[in-house]
């Protein structure tokens, strides 16, 4: 029902759903770009309809994850600035802030990754959990600043990310440890700074994260060593400037265990949870492509950029 949506929008809504496509930042480019391809396989043939079919996209793309605030903060800035009294203007409007959008995704990203690269020292090691581009981005500009950096990656159960990280680290010409998530914290003692991303900030500089970042950054904290961050402004959750929490995703018990051996043990509960909150006091610096920022500052930043309050312009 409602108005027929691109074909491409339906393949990226169930490519997020699924993580072929995931983390935050990769989301919300793929949102922006799904919000281009409605725009322009619509037939919509007057300015109201063309805003409906447009909103219906936005529902879609909405309703696959609710965690990563990047993806609504996609939909704000690409369908919030849909402009016009004809439906040409309109899809020139959304096209150029689909294009202006992922344009200022990778400015963001390499501007952070200056930022965050300067924290780190020549001969360091990160600790890292999960599949961040956002970190990744600082020590590639390490990298990139003649740094020497090691690294020792967390598989990040149930989904494995830190394979990626780990592949994607070694391209950077990074000396890898991969060990499994329960290591995290005997290995924290070789470990210079733990570097992570954010699928949500909020008000109250809380990082929302792959599951089992609060307990890293616990066990860090407890080690001396610092956490860093790296988080674009688009992962800024404006709802929390309200009071509202960010929705953690629960998802599917099989990717906990197979089906075959949760009966093999019988009645049980299964939960999978896929993040968590860190709470501001154990997070040293939010490495942002406006600078870094301790966590109880970035408020003010969310102020500036989403005012009081955060609309939803892909509702009817
Ligand atoms: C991904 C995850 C990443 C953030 C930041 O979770 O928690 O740390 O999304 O990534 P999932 P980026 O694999 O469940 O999507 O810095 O690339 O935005």
């Amino acid at each position: 029902d409602g108005p027929p949506l691109a074909e491409a929008v339906d393949d990226t809504a169930d490519d997020i759903a699924t993580m072929e496509i995931r983390g935050a930042a990769t989301i919300a480019r793929a949102a922006a770009d799904a919000v281009a391809a409605q725009a322009r396989a619509t037939d919509a043939d007057d300015p109201e309809a063309f805003r409906s079919s447009m909103r219906a996209a936005g529902r879609r793309l909405y309703d696959t994850r609710p965690t990563a605030v990047s993806l609504p903060n996609a939909l704000r800035y690409t369908l919030g600035r849909m402009e016009g009294d004809d439906v040409d203007t309109l899809r020139d409007a959304v096209l150029a802030a689909a294009t202006a959008f992922t344009d200022r995704l990778d400015r963001a990203q390499r501007d952070l990754g200056r930022v965050g690269a300067n924290r780190l020292r020549d001969g360091d090691t990160v600790m890292t959990h999960c599949h961040s581009t956002d970190a990744l981005a600082c020590v590639e500009a390490a990298v990139e600043q003649g740094k020497s950096i090691s690294a020792i990656v967390k598989e990040t159960r149930p989904r494995n990310q830190g394979h990626i990280t780990a592949a994607e680290l070694r391209e950077l010409g990074v000396d890898v440890t991969l060990v499994v998530d329960s290591a995290a914290r005997r290995y924290l003692d070789e470990a210079d700074h733990v570097v992570v991303g954010a699928d949500s900030i909020a008000a109250d500089g809380g990082v929302v994260n792959k599951i089992g970042t609060s307990g890293l950054a616990v066990n860090a904290r407890e080690r001396g060593v610092p956490i860093m961050v790296a988080a674009q402004t688009i992962k800024l959750h404006p709802d929390t400037l309200t009071g509202h929490t960010v929705e953690i995703e629960m998802r599917d018990e099989t990717e906990v265990i197979a089906d075959a051996d949760r009966a093999d043990i019988g009645e049980i509960t299964v939960e999978n949870p896929a993040f968590d909150v860190t709470p501001p006091r154990y997070v040293d610096a939010i490495v942002t492509e406006s600078g870094q920022f301790p966590p109880e500052s970035i408020v003010t930043l969310m102020r500036e950029l989403f005012g009081e309050s955060a609309d939803r312009p892909w509702e009817e």
